[in-house]
């Protein structure tokens, strides 16, 4: 697909000339290139609220919000005041401080599965430590995921991932020894006899399955009635851990994340993005027995030099807890359906094939005729059409995730008004 700028010779394009010479494709991470909607990656200056705004001073209505940390929108004034306020006393210790234990307790109340909790500076971080946990309390070695899920980039995951991998094309990576992927088996997602299969093939050695509980990293997915059950179920026959990897659900799609929303208890859950309020942050925690194998308590080796950093923390905190006394769920649940709803009267209307999938706080949609239950089906889309719409909503002042392969983040300050603009760009867009 040849990639053109969506504007020519724009303060944004000449920055961008810069960063390739100095950063692979010029982005920190690959979902940011924007190749595979045929534009360039679009660099950004500010962002407020719902609103992004580029190098060229052009504003954005945000669907990305820094790939799900904002919640709350960019900039709210509680995490701005927790993050000025925990400035005044220092940026990191290398010790302890009593943040990472409000976090902890905070987590731990949120969502009761998680008796004990780790801190640590990415999602990868947390899924690579939740499978390593798993390996040694079992003491098993096979881990098994789904087409489709993202768990980050460590090596064990990169096997028919979703995200960033999905959108290149990728179905392992170059680097990743043979006589490492070979102990991840992945199925297709909403597949019990795929999964069943499994078990009755491997049963005795798998270690963990981990599972995204609502794929956002292949497009966005629904796990079918029953199915999470069912992986629960399978896990417990066999002694598996089950690990439910809430880095992009956790406390957006619910009040306790997807496990509060499917009623499905983990062993193990991995955490990330909101509850870092948009600082680096990521955390894995689950059921006391296991977790007390993690250093120094035990002898699973995980350490990290900013873990527990008292800004993310402070911010972690003040997202949480504003989200805990507000009732931005309530506001998050009436923006998504609206946006839904509106996107799928503009398919019927238009008689456009499309799937549009949404849950409380994500929303994604598939050109494609087929119901999307796996990565498989996500993966008949138009992409070529999904390249299309996407710049002319670039160019509508309307910032969805660059891929097929990705879910939208909505906020609690997204306006009656911003979704109104962006059903009607999507409008515009779609029919032409
Ligand atoms: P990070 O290492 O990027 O903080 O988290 C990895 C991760 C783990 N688990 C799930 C379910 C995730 O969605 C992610 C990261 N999500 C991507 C968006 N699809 C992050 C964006 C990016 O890679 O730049």
């Amino acid at each position: 697909m040849t990639v053109t700028p969506l504007v020519k010779a724009t303060k944004s394009h000449l920055i961008f000339e810069r960063a390739k010479l100095v950063t692979p494709g010029g982005v920190n991470s690959p979902v940011r290139a924007c190749a595979a909607v045929g534009a360039e990656p679009i660099f950004m200056e500010k962002a407020d609220g719902q609103y992004l705004f580029d190098v060229d001073g052009n504003r954005y209505i945000d669907y990305i919000g820094s790939w799900g940390p904002m919640i709350l929108g960019h900039r709210h004034p509680r995490v701005l005041e927790a993050i000025e306020d925990a400035l005044q006393h220092g940026t990191s210790f290398g010790a302890p401080n009593r943040a990472e234990v409000d976090l902890a307790e905070l987590i731990c109340q949120m969502m009761p599965s998680i008796e004990m909790v780790r801190m640590v500076n990415s999602g990868t971080e947390a899924c690579m430590s939740a499978i390593r946990l798993a390996r040694a309390f079992t003491k098993k070695t096979l881990v098994v995921k789904f087409d489709g899920c993202y768990h980050g980039h460590a090596d064990s995951f990169l096997v028919k991932a979703g995200s960033g991998m999905a959108t290149l094309g990728i179905s392992s990576s170059p680097g990743v020894p043979e006589a490492l992927t070979k102990l991840t088996i992945s199925v297709p997602y909403n597949d019990e006899k795929a999964l069943q299969a499994v078990f009755k093939e491997h049963g005795g050695d798998i270690a963990c399955v981990i599972i995204e509980p609502i794929v956002g990293n292949a497009g966005l997915i629904l796990p079918e009635d029953g199915y999470l059950a069912k992986v629960r179920e399978l896990c417990t026959g066999s002694g598996a851990l089950l690990i439910i990897d809430e880095v992009m659900t956790g406390f957006r799609v619910a009040p306790g994340g997807a496990q509060d929303l499917y009623k499905v208890k983990p062993d193990l859950t991995c955490l990330g993005k909101i509850i870092g309020g948009g600082l680096p942050v990521g955390a894995y925690g689950g059921r006391k027995e296991i977790m007390e194998h993690i250093a120094p308590s035990g002898s699973v080796y995980q350490a990290g030099t900013l873990s527990g950093n008292p800004l993310a923390m402070q911010a972690g905190i003040a997202q949480l807890r504003t989200l805990q006394q507000s009732n931005a769920y309530e506001i998050l649940k009436r923006n998504t359906d609206m946006l839904a709803e509106g996107l799928r009267a503009i398919a019927v209307k238009n008689i456009v094939p499309m799937q549009v999938v949404d849950v409380c706080g994500m929303i994604g949609f598939f050109f494609t005729k087929a119901k999307v239950k796996n990565l498989a089906d996500a993966q008949t889309s138009d992409t070529e059409f999904f390249g299309k719409v996407w710049r002319s909503l670039a160019s509508k002042g309307i910032y969805w995730p660059p891929s097929q392969f990705e879910s939208a983040f909505i906020s609690a300050v997204h306006t009656k008004t911003d979704i109104e603009q962006t059903l009607e760009a999507l409008e515009e867009s779609i029919k032409s």
